[in-house]
Protein backbone atom coordinates (compact mmCIF):
# COMPACT_ATOMS: atom_id res chain seq x y z
CA UNK A 1 0.00 0.00 0.00
CA UNK A 2 1.33 2.96 -0.15
CA UNK A 3 1.87 6.06 1.81
CA UNK A 4 -1.35 7.74 0.73
CA UNK A 5 -3.58 5.17 1.19
CA UNK A 6 -2.07 3.86 4.29
CA UNK A 7 -1.97 7.58 5.99
CA UNK A 8 -5.44 7.98 4.32
CA UNK A 9 -6.82 4.52 6.03
CA UNK A 10 -5.18 5.67 9.51
CA UNK A 11 -6.42 8.92 9.56
CA UNK A 12 -9.96 7.84 8.60
CA UNK A 13 -10.07 5.05 11.36
CA UNK A 14 -8.80 7.28 13.97
CA UNK A 15 -11.28 9.86 13.33
CA UNK A 16 -14.17 7.31 12.71
CA UNK A 17 -13.29 5.51 16.49
CA UNK A 18 -13.22 9.22 17.99
CA UNK A 19 -16.18 10.33 16.97
CA UNK A 20 -18.47 6.77 17.79
CA UNK A 21 -16.48 6.25 20.92
CA UNK A 22 -18.87 5.96 24.10
CA UNK A 23 -18.96 8.23 26.46
CA UNK A 24 -19.33 7.11 30.48
CA UNK A 25 -20.46 9.06 33.63
CA UNK A 26 -18.27 9.45 36.27
CA UNK A 27 -19.36 9.69 39.91
CA UNK A 28 -19.26 13.15 41.29
CA UNK A 29 -20.02 15.67 44.13
CA UNK A 30 -23.84 14.76 44.15
CA UNK A 31 -24.05 18.26 42.12
CA UNK A 32 -23.08 16.95 38.46
CA UNK A 33 -21.14 14.10 36.89
CA UNK A 34 -18.21 14.78 34.77
CA UNK A 35 -17.44 11.86 31.66
CA UNK A 36 -14.62 9.78 31.29
CA UNK A 37 -14.04 11.77 27.33
CA UNK A 38 -13.67 15.14 26.06
CA UNK A 39 -16.79 15.29 23.99
CA UNK A 40 -15.22 17.40 20.81
CA UNK A 41 -11.70 17.54 20.21
CA UNK A 42 -9.72 18.81 17.28
CA UNK A 43 -9.05 15.57 15.90
CA UNK A 44 -13.21 15.33 15.89
CA UNK A 45 -13.15 17.79 12.81
CA UNK A 46 -14.05 16.32 10.15
CA UNK A 47 -10.83 15.11 7.62
CA UNK A 48 -12.79 16.62 4.71
CA UNK A 49 -12.10 20.12 5.85
CA UNK A 50 -8.45 19.33 6.43
CA UNK A 51 -6.66 17.04 4.39
CA UNK A 52 -6.34 17.14 0.14
CA UNK A 53 -8.03 13.58 -0.57
CA UNK A 54 -6.59 13.70 -3.90
CA UNK A 55 -3.44 11.59 -4.55
CA UNK A 56 -2.27 13.79 -7.51
CA UNK A 57 -2.27 17.27 -5.07
CA UNK A 58 -1.72 15.19 -1.80
CA UNK A 59 0.63 12.75 -2.47
CA UNK A 60 1.60 12.29 1.23
CA UNK A 61 -1.55 12.68 2.63
CA UNK A 62 -0.31 15.62 4.42
CA UNK A 63 -3.19 17.32 6.84
CA UNK A 64 -3.45 21.23 4.86
CA UNK A 65 -5.25 23.06 7.21
CA UNK A 66 -4.53 22.19 10.69
CA UNK A 67 -6.79 22.82 13.60
CA UNK A 68 -5.74 24.02 16.67
CA UNK A 69 -8.62 23.76 18.90
CA UNK A 70 -12.30 23.34 19.64
CA UNK A 71 -13.54 25.27 22.00
CA UNK A 72 -16.22 26.90 24.07
CA UNK A 73 -19.30 26.10 22.17
CA UNK A 74 -23.27 27.78 21.98
CA UNK A 75 -25.38 24.50 22.93
CA UNK A 76 -29.58 24.08 21.81
CA UNK A 77 -31.97 20.91 21.96
CA UNK A 78 -32.89 20.96 17.94
CA UNK A 79 -35.67 18.07 16.48
CA UNK A 80 -34.40 15.75 19.17
CA UNK A 81 -30.97 16.05 19.08
CA UNK A 82 -27.73 18.19 21.47
CA UNK A 83 -26.45 20.56 19.07
CA UNK A 84 -22.93 22.80 19.64
CA UNK A 85 -22.34 25.31 17.59
CA UNK A 86 -18.66 25.21 18.00
CA UNK A 87 -15.69 27.32 18.39
CA UNK A 88 -13.29 25.84 16.09
CA UNK A 89 -9.80 27.48 15.90
CA UNK A 90 -6.94 27.10 12.85
CA UNK A 91 -3.23 26.52 13.48
CA UNK A 92 -3.82 30.50 11.85
CA UNK A 93 -5.24 31.40 15.48
CA UNK A 94 -8.76 32.34 13.38
CA UNK A 95 -11.66 30.85 14.75
CA UNK A 96 -15.26 30.15 13.45
CA UNK A 97 -18.56 28.50 13.81
CA UNK A 98 -19.53 25.19 13.25
CA UNK A 99 -22.36 23.09 14.50
CA UNK A 100 -21.57 19.62 15.32
CA UNK A 101 -24.72 17.56 16.47
CA UNK A 102 -25.72 14.27 18.99
CA UNK A 103 -28.17 11.86 19.54
CA UNK A 104 -27.97 11.59 22.97
CA UNK A 105 -25.86 15.18 24.13
CA UNK A 106 -22.77 12.82 26.32
CA UNK A 107 -20.96 11.15 22.92
CA UNK A 108 -21.31 10.35 18.77
CA UNK A 109 -21.12 14.00 17.90
CA UNK A 110 -20.37 14.74 14.34
CA UNK A 111 -19.98 17.91 13.15
CA UNK A 112 -22.81 18.83 9.77
CA UNK A 113 -20.77 18.65 6.80
CA UNK A 114 -19.89 22.60 6.43
CA UNK A 115 -18.58 25.15 9.09
CA UNK A 116 -20.93 28.13 9.27
CA UNK A 117 -21.00 30.57 6.56
CA UNK A 118 -21.35 34.08 8.66
CA UNK A 119 -21.79 37.15 6.63
CA UNK A 120 -19.82 40.18 7.62
CA UNK A 121 -20.77 43.37 9.62
CA UNK A 122 -19.87 46.81 7.59
CA UNK A 123 -16.69 46.15 9.13
CA UNK A 124 -15.29 43.02 8.68
CA UNK A 125 -14.11 41.58 11.95
CA UNK A 126 -10.98 39.89 12.41
CA UNK A 127 -12.26 36.80 14.59
CA UNK A 128 -15.50 35.82 16.08
CA UNK A 129 -16.00 33.49 18.51
CA UNK A 130 -17.96 32.33 22.12
CA UNK A 131 -21.54 32.00 20.74
CA UNK A 132 -24.56 32.19 22.50
CA UNK A 133 -27.35 30.89 21.24
CA UNK A 134 -30.96 32.05 22.34
CA UNK A 135 -34.33 30.82 20.85
CA UNK A 136 -35.65 33.70 21.69
CA UNK A 137 -39.67 33.85 21.90
CA UNK A 138 -39.99 36.16 18.74
CA UNK A 139 -39.25 32.97 16.50
CA UNK A 140 -35.65 33.43 15.93
CA UNK A 141 -32.52 31.47 17.48
CA UNK A 142 -29.85 34.22 17.78
CA UNK A 143 -26.08 33.85 17.81
CA UNK A 144 -24.41 36.68 19.67
CA UNK A 145 -20.71 36.22 19.74
CA UNK A 146 -17.48 38.43 20.16
CA UNK A 147 -16.31 39.92 17.58
CA UNK A 148 -12.50 41.08 17.40
CA UNK A 149 -10.85 43.72 15.42
CA UNK A 150 -7.39 45.57 15.37
CA UNK A 151 -7.47 48.71 17.42
CA UNK A 152 -6.38 51.40 14.79
CA UNK A 153 -6.81 54.06 16.86
CA UNK A 154 -3.00 52.09 18.43
CA UNK A 155 -1.91 51.33 15.15
CA UNK A 156 1.93 50.42 16.46
CA UNK A 157 0.68 48.29 19.21
CA UNK A 158 -0.17 44.95 16.64
CA UNK A 159 -1.99 43.33 20.04
CA UNK A 160 -4.37 46.12 20.12
CA UNK A 161 -7.64 44.71 19.89
CA UNK A 162 -11.33 45.77 20.07
CA UNK A 163 -14.14 43.36 21.37
CA UNK A 164 -17.78 43.77 20.35
CA UNK A 165 -20.64 42.05 20.32
CA UNK A 166 -21.70 40.82 17.02
CA UNK A 167 -25.29 39.46 16.46
CA UNK A 168 -26.70 36.99 13.99
CA UNK A 169 -30.23 34.99 13.69
CA UNK A 170 -31.30 32.48 11.82
CA UNK A 171 -34.09 30.02 11.81
CA UNK A 172 -32.68 26.37 10.27
CA UNK A 173 -28.75 26.87 11.99
CA UNK A 174 -27.76 26.70 8.20
CA UNK A 175 -28.67 30.46 7.12
CA UNK A 176 -27.66 33.25 9.16
CA UNK A 177 -28.13 36.52 8.84
CA UNK A 178 -26.06 38.89 10.07
CA UNK A 179 -27.15 42.10 12.09
CA UNK A 180 -24.92 45.12 13.31
CA UNK A 181 -22.86 44.86 15.79
CA UNK A 182 -24.28 45.63 19.25
CA UNK A 183 -24.02 49.70 20.16
CA UNK A 184 -23.04 50.30 23.52
CA UNK A 185 -20.51 52.72 25.75
CA UNK A 186 -17.80 50.13 25.95
CA UNK A 187 -15.97 47.30 24.28
CA UNK A 188 -17.82 44.31 25.13
CA UNK A 189 -17.78 40.05 25.55
CA UNK A 190 -19.73 37.29 26.68
CA UNK A 191 -22.90 39.36 25.82
CA UNK A 192 -26.31 36.96 26.06
CA UNK A 193 -29.29 37.37 25.18
CA UNK A 194 -32.07 36.16 27.38
CA UNK A 195 -35.08 34.19 26.10
CA UNK A 196 -38.34 36.28 26.75
CA UNK A 197 -39.21 39.28 26.16
CA UNK A 198 -38.81 41.78 29.52
CA UNK A 199 -41.57 44.89 29.37
CA UNK A 200 -41.98 44.52 25.97
CA UNK A 201 -38.19 44.89 25.21
CA UNK A 202 -35.10 42.63 24.39
CA UNK A 203 -33.13 41.95 27.32
CA UNK A 204 -29.01 41.75 27.19
CA UNK A 205 -26.61 40.31 29.65
CA UNK A 206 -23.38 42.49 28.99
CA UNK A 207 -20.06 42.51 30.40
CA UNK A 208 -18.85 46.04 30.05
CA UNK A 209 -14.76 46.38 30.01
CA UNK A 210 -12.39 49.31 29.92
CA UNK A 211 -10.25 47.58 27.47
CA UNK A 212 -10.04 44.50 25.26
CA UNK A 213 -9.02 42.50 27.88
CA UNK A 214 -9.39 44.08 31.25
CA UNK A 215 -12.72 44.89 32.70
CA UNK A 216 -11.76 48.20 34.17
CA UNK A 217 -14.16 49.92 35.94
CA UNK A 218 -16.87 47.19 34.44
CA UNK A 219 -18.16 46.19 37.33
CA UNK A 220 -19.12 42.66 36.94
CA UNK A 221 -22.33 40.87 34.47
CA UNK A 222 -24.76 43.72 33.20
CA UNK A 223 -28.45 43.85 32.06
CA UNK A 224 -29.90 46.09 29.65
CA UNK A 225 -32.69 46.49 27.25
CA UNK A 226 -32.74 46.78 23.76
CA UNK A 227 -35.71 47.63 21.29
CA UNK A 228 -34.68 46.32 18.24
CA UNK A 229 -32.21 43.62 17.58
CA UNK A 230 -31.93 44.60 13.89
CA UNK A 231 -30.65 48.25 15.29
CA UNK A 232 -29.42 47.02 19.03
CA UNK A 233 -28.32 49.85 20.86
CA UNK A 234 -27.84 49.41 25.33
CA UNK A 235 -28.57 52.51 26.45
CA UNK A 236 -28.18 52.27 30.75
CA UNK A 237 -26.38 49.09 32.01
CA UNK A 238 -27.32 47.95 35.82
CA UNK A 239 -25.09 45.46 37.13
CA UNK A 240 -26.72 41.63 37.75
CA UNK A 241 -23.72 39.90 39.72
CA UNK A 242 -20.75 42.15 40.46
CA UNK A 243 -17.28 41.43 40.82
CA UNK A 244 -15.95 41.32 44.53
CA UNK A 245 -12.19 41.15 46.03
CA UNK A 246 -10.86 38.24 47.29
CA UNK A 247 -13.47 35.92 45.50
CA UNK A 248 -13.65 33.72 42.35
CA UNK A 249 -14.96 36.64 40.23
CA UNK A 250 -12.14 39.31 41.66
CA UNK A 251 -10.59 40.31 38.51
CA UNK A 252 -13.40 39.49 35.96
CA UNK A 253 -16.63 37.17 35.48
CA UNK A 254 -18.87 36.55 32.46
CA UNK A 255 -22.58 34.95 31.83
CA UNK A 256 -22.20 31.69 30.23
CA UNK A 257 -24.89 30.61 28.15
CA UNK A 258 -28.90 32.67 28.55
CA UNK A 259 -30.46 31.46 32.12
CA UNK A 260 -32.63 28.18 32.42
CA UNK A 261 -36.25 29.20 33.33
CA UNK A 262 -37.29 27.34 36.99
CA UNK A 263 -39.97 27.22 38.94
CA UNK A 264 -37.72 29.27 41.32
CA UNK A 265 -36.39 31.51 39.20
CA UNK A 266 -33.47 32.17 36.44
CA UNK A 267 -30.95 29.91 36.80
CA UNK A 268 -27.62 31.32 35.54
CA UNK A 269 -24.08 29.86 34.69
CA UNK A 270 -21.18 32.18 34.34
CA UNK A 271 -17.51 32.21 34.89
CA UNK A 272 -15.00 33.64 37.02
CA UNK A 273 -11.51 34.93 36.52
CA UNK A 274 -9.10 35.48 39.49
CA UNK A 275 -5.64 36.51 39.44
CA UNK A 276 -3.03 34.12 40.36
CA UNK A 277 1.25 34.07 40.26
CA UNK A 278 0.52 31.95 37.33
CA UNK A 279 -1.54 33.84 35.66
CA UNK A 280 -5.67 33.98 35.22
CA UNK A 281 -7.56 31.05 36.78
CA UNK A 282 -10.93 30.71 35.07
CA UNK A 283 -14.01 28.50 37.26
CA UNK A 284 -17.82 28.04 36.94
CA UNK A 285 -20.19 29.29 39.23
CA UNK A 286 -23.82 29.30 39.53
CA UNK A 287 -26.31 32.29 40.46
CA UNK A 288 -29.92 32.90 40.50
CA UNK A 289 -32.13 35.87 40.02
CA UNK A 290 -36.16 36.14 40.49
CA UNK A 291 -38.57 35.09 38.10
CA UNK A 292 -40.28 38.50 37.34
CA UNK A 293 -37.03 40.88 38.02
CA UNK A 294 -34.27 38.37 35.91
CA UNK A 295 -31.92 41.42 36.86
CA UNK A 296 -32.64 40.86 40.25
CA UNK A 297 -30.03 38.37 42.42
CA UNK A 298 -31.80 35.77 44.58
CA UNK A 299 -29.18 32.93 45.41
CA UNK A 300 -25.76 33.40 45.34
CA UNK A 301 -23.70 30.21 46.26
CA UNK A 302 -20.50 30.98 48.02
CA UNK A 303 -17.19 29.48 45.36
CA UNK A 304 -16.88 28.38 42.42
CA UNK A 305 -19.38 25.24 40.71
CA UNK A 306 -16.41 23.57 38.46
CA UNK A 307 -12.57 24.20 38.16
CA UNK A 308 -9.98 22.39 36.10
CA UNK A 309 -9.30 18.79 37.32
CA UNK A 310 -6.62 16.53 36.21
CA UNK A 311 -5.98 16.97 32.19
CA UNK A 312 -8.67 19.94 32.14
CA UNK A 313 -5.61 22.00 33.29
CA UNK A 314 -4.01 21.51 30.31
CA UNK A 315 -3.94 22.61 26.98
CA UNK A 316 -3.54 26.52 24.95
CA UNK A 317 -4.88 28.70 27.84
CA UNK A 318 -4.32 26.56 30.95
CA UNK A 319 -6.48 26.54 33.94
CA UNK A 320 -8.96 27.74 32.47
CA UNK A 321 -13.07 26.35 32.59
CA UNK A 322 -15.30 28.03 30.50
CA UNK A 323 -19.11 27.69 29.50
CA UNK A 324 -21.41 29.29 26.87
CA UNK A 325 -23.47 26.29 26.57
CA UNK A 326 -26.13 24.34 27.96
CA UNK A 327 -29.27 22.04 27.23
CA UNK A 328 -32.01 21.66 29.66
CA UNK A 329 -34.18 18.50 28.70
CA UNK A 330 -38.30 18.52 29.17
CA UNK A 331 -37.56 15.60 32.49
CA UNK A 332 -35.16 18.31 34.03
CA UNK A 333 -31.90 16.81 33.46
CA UNK A 334 -28.86 19.25 32.79
CA UNK A 335 -26.48 19.24 30.02
CA UNK A 336 -23.42 21.55 30.81
CA UNK A 337 -20.98 22.29 28.08
CA UNK A 338 -17.69 23.47 29.09
CA UNK A 339 -14.39 24.27 27.31
CA UNK A 340 -11.03 23.13 29.29
CA UNK A 341 -7.90 25.15 29.11
CA UNK A 342 -9.34 26.86 25.25
CA UNK A 343 -8.56 23.31 23.90
CA UNK A 344 -11.47 20.97 23.97
CA UNK A 345 -15.36 20.28 25.09
CA UNK A 346 -16.89 18.31 27.64
CA UNK A 347 -20.02 17.73 29.13
CA UNK A 348 -21.54 17.58 32.71
CA UNK A 349 -24.76 16.58 33.63
CA UNK A 350 -27.39 17.22 36.50
CA UNK A 351 -30.75 18.25 37.23
CA UNK A 352 -32.81 21.07 37.44
CA UNK A 353 -33.71 20.29 40.61
CA UNK A 354 -29.85 19.61 41.61
CA UNK A 355 -28.41 22.69 40.59
CA UNK A 356 -31.45 24.64 41.89
CA UNK A 357 -30.49 22.72 45.36
CA UNK A 358 -26.87 24.01 45.23
CA UNK A 359 -28.20 27.55 44.35
CA UNK A 360 -29.99 27.92 47.53
CA UNK A 361 -28.52 25.54 49.98
CA UNK A 362 -24.45 26.59 49.34
CA UNK A 363 -23.63 28.88 52.03
CA UNK A 364 -22.58 32.09 50.85
CA UNK A 365 -19.57 33.52 50.39
CA UNK A 366 -19.16 35.72 53.43
CA UNK A 367 -15.86 38.07 52.23
CA UNK A 368 -13.98 37.07 55.12
CA UNK A 369 -11.58 33.77 56.48
CA UNK A 370 -13.02 33.89 59.87
CA UNK A 371 -16.64 33.95 58.32
CA UNK A 372 -15.95 31.03 56.21
CA UNK A 373 -14.61 28.91 59.42
CA UNK A 374 -17.93 29.81 60.91
CA UNK A 375 -19.87 28.85 58.72
CA UNK A 376 -18.23 25.34 58.89
CA UNK A 377 -18.44 25.58 62.09
CA UNK A 378 -22.10 25.83 62.03
CA UNK A 379 -21.86 22.82 59.92
CA UNK A 380 -20.80 20.47 62.18
CA UNK A 381 -22.88 21.61 65.44
CA UNK A 382 -25.96 20.90 63.47
CA UNK A 383 -24.49 17.41 61.82
CA UNK A 384 -23.30 16.85 65.83
CA UNK A 385 -27.05 17.52 66.98
CA UNK A 386 -28.95 15.63 63.92
CA UNK A 387 -26.42 12.49 64.90
CA UNK A 388 -26.36 12.64 68.43
CA UNK A 389 -30.51 12.68 68.27
CA UNK A 390 -30.44 9.50 66.45
O1 LIG B 1 -8.85 32.43 27.76
C1 LIG B 1 -9.96 32.34 28.60
C2 LIG B 1 -11.17 33.08 28.01
O2 LIG B 1 -10.84 34.46 27.90
C3 LIG B 1 -11.87 35.31 27.43
O3 LIG B 1 -12.89 35.42 28.38
P1 LIG B 1 -13.05 36.80 29.22
O4 LIG B 1 -13.49 37.83 28.26
O5 LIG B 1 -14.05 36.59 30.30
O6 LIG B 1 -11.70 37.06 29.77
C4 LIG B 1 -12.43 34.85 26.11
O7 LIG B 1 -11.52 35.16 25.10
C5 LIG B 1 -12.70 33.36 26.06
O8 LIG B 1 -12.88 32.98 24.73
C6 LIG B 1 -11.55 32.55 26.65
O9 LIG B 1 -11.96 31.21 26.78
Amino acid sequence: MNTFEYRKNLVLARYEELVTRPNVAIEGNGIYERYQNPVITAEMVPPTWRYDFNPATNPFFMERIGVNATLNSGAMKWNGRYLLVVRVEGYDRKSFFAVAESPNGIDNFRFWDRPVTLPDDIVPATNVYDMRLTAHEDGYIYGLFCAERHDDAQPGDLSAATATCGICRTKDLVNWERLPDLKTKSQQRNVVLHPEFVDGKYALYTRPQDGFIDTGSGGGIGWGLVDNMADARVGEEIIVDERKYHTIKEVKNGEGPHPIKTPKGWLHLAHGVRGTADGLRYVLYLYMTSLEEPWKKIAEPGGYFMAPQGDEYLGDVMNVLFSNGWIADEDGKVFIYYASSDTRMHVATSTVDRLVDYCMNTPKDNLFTSESVKTINDLITRNNEYLAGK
